[in-house]
């Protein structure tokens, strides 16, 4: 009987979801975007965003004030220059600690404007979806959106061509996905390739 309960206990905590770390690329394919960009994670959970190309940042607002630092927040890699075709790459790790969401954006001149922004474990319907965020992001660039701005310093140059779709995508990034994605780079992709296999 007593043993019984013990397995039991046991199944039960098996079931309990692990943390687990998520990967996301930060301006693939020179893009102002981060792939995925809406993402469902459990506590303890570690976001690990990689930058590929251009000058972009993670950085927090809160959701009714988008493109602009939380106050209070604690989430901010830093301006992060990369070019992966030089082989110049950098990660910041996001740890997730509760199941609020969380509103990112890049604070890179306009970017945010334009759509670069992420959510973490937002609702999907209602008011405060990622979608809503997004357009209230875009919406606070409604009177400097233009041809000319787009081409901001620190974007990334040739490439850099708007073509970013940055509709909501998958909220889950698998290994998998990370790979083919990064795959797209070439050799030194291959080596990232390498190393998120060798670490997932
Ligand atoms: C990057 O390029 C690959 C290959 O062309 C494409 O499949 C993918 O959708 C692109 N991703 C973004 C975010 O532009
Ligand atoms: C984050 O991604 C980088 C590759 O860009 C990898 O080297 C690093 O080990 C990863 N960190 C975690 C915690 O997954
Ligand atoms: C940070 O500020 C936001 C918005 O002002 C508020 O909702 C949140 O509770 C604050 N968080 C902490 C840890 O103080
Ligand atoms: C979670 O807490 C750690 C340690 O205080 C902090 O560095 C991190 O930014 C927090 N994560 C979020 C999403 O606020
Ligand atoms: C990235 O590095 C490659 C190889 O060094 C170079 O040809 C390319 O111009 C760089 N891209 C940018 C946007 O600086
Ligand atoms: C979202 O809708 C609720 C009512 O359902 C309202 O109280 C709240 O102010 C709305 N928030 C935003 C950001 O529009
Ligand atoms: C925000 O702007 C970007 C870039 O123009 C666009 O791709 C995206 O669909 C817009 N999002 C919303 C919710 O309007
Ligand atoms: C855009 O310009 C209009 C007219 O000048 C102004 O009323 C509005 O507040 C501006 N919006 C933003 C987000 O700056
Ligand atoms: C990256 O962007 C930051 C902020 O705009 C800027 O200060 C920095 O000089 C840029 N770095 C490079 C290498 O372009
Ligand atoms: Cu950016």
């Amino acid at each position: 009987m007593f043993s019984c309960l013990l397995a039991a206990t046991a199944l039960v905590a098996a079931s309990v979801v692990s943390a687990e770390t998520q990967q996301i690329v930060v301006g693939m394919n020179m893009t102002r975007s981060y792939t995925p960009n809406t993402i469902t994670a459990n506590v303890g959970d570690v976001l690990n965003f990689t930058f590929v190309a251009g000058n972009h940042s993670v950085s927090q607002s809160s959701f009714s004030n988008p493109c602009k630092d939380l106050s209070n927040g604690t989430v901010f890699s830093g301006y992060m220059p990369a070019n992966i075709t030089a082989g110049k790459t950098s990660s910041y790790q996001v740890t997730i600690n509760d199941t609020n969401p969380v509103w990112i954006y890049c604070a890179q001149g306009n970017h945010c404007q334009l759509g670069m922004v992420l959510s973490v474990n937002a609702p999907t319907s209602g008011n405060m979806t990622f979608s809503a965020f997004q357009g209230a992001a875009n919406a606070t660039g409604a009177n400097t959106t233009s041809t000319s701005s787009m081409s901001a310093s620190g974007t990334g140059g040739a490439g850099a061509s708007g073509a970013s779709a940055s509709a909501a995508t998958s909220s889950k990034a698998s290994a998998a996905d990370v790979r083919s994605v990064v795959s797209a780079f070439g050799f030194i992709g291959t080596v990232l390739t390498a190393a998120f296999a060798v670490m997932l």
